[in-house]
């Protein structure tokens, strides 16, 4: 996995007994699952991601602290933060300036591999991480969730159908995302959503991924059963992406 040498490198640059010190691992967590379902929210994830491997360049000189302030000002329930590198164009400190600005639940949408990804979440002020089936051996992917749990924070639970729901699921996770987009080919298909919501196991927070562009689709996963919305690109391909949430969500 390609993820495994560029963790190495930062875990001899910023060892584990550093990252500890930091002031986020005396402050709680704050719970993604609890503020999807609340009531005066949207159940909306908004993204802030600056490039993909799909699309290249997205938005590379956003500004966190003017698009994260303002998704959340427009009505989202949580923010999701790329702080990937080569992939994705993030760092560690998009997520620790949304941190800084913002009280709500953050999502560090980074795929994580390793332990060390988990202690840097926490450090640096995430609430929640992602793990994906499709990256992870079942064992593997329960061991990661145990170990982020014990850390306080929430675990996100990335599939793309039925089969790797059953074999990933496990007592750690509280939220399930099903990723519309397909990552062999990466095209977006909301029935990857509406095939995968009636094995969601009741009780589980249900998050439909990627390709979400017209507000009349949630409209319609709601009824599905769904409670979270991921969005990254219908808002971080505009040039202003908080007046696009603002606009989308109203
Ligand atoms: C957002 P979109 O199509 O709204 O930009 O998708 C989000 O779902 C997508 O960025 C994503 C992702 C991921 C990114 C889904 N799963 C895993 C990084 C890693």
């Amino acid at each position: 996995n390609f993820k495994y040498q560029e963790v190495a490198d930062r875990k001899a640059l910023f060892p584990v007994k550093l990252l500890e010190k930091s002031l986020y691992f005396e402050t709680p967590c704050i719970s993604l699952d609890h503020y999807l379902l609340r009531p005066d929210k949207s159940g909306i994830i908004a993204e802030i991601k600056r490039r993909s491997p799909s699309k290249g360049d997205i938005n590379p000189y956003v500004s966190v602290e003017r698009t994260s302030i303002g998704y959340m000002q427009a009505g989202a329930s949580a923010l999701s933060v790329l702080t990937d590198t080569p992939y994705f164009g993030g760092k560690n400190e998009d997520l620790m300036t949304a941190r800084k600005f913002n009280y709500c639940p953050i999502l560090r949408k980074d795929f994580t591999v390793d332990e060390y990804q988990i202690i840097e979440a926490k450090s640096i002020g995430a609430d929640a991480i992602l793990l994906i089936a499709a990256a992870l051996q079942p064992a593997r992917l329960k061991e990661l969730a145990s170990f982020a749990r014990s850390l306080g924070l929430e675990v996100l639970l990335e599939v793309r159908d039925k089969e790797e729901l059953d074999a990933a699921m496990n007592e750690f996770v509280t939220v399930v995302g099903v990723n519309n987009r397909n990552l062999k080919d990466f095209k977006t298909d909301i029935a990857a959503s509406y095939d995968i919501a009636p094995y969601i196991p009741a009780g589980i927070t249900k998050i439909s991924e990627s390709g979400l562009s017209k507000p009349e689709t949630l409209v319609e996963l709601r009824e599905a059963g769904f409670n979270g919305f991921l969005i990254g690109e219908t808002f971080m391909t505009t040039s202003r992406p908080e007046r696009a949430a603002a606009e989308f969500i109203q």
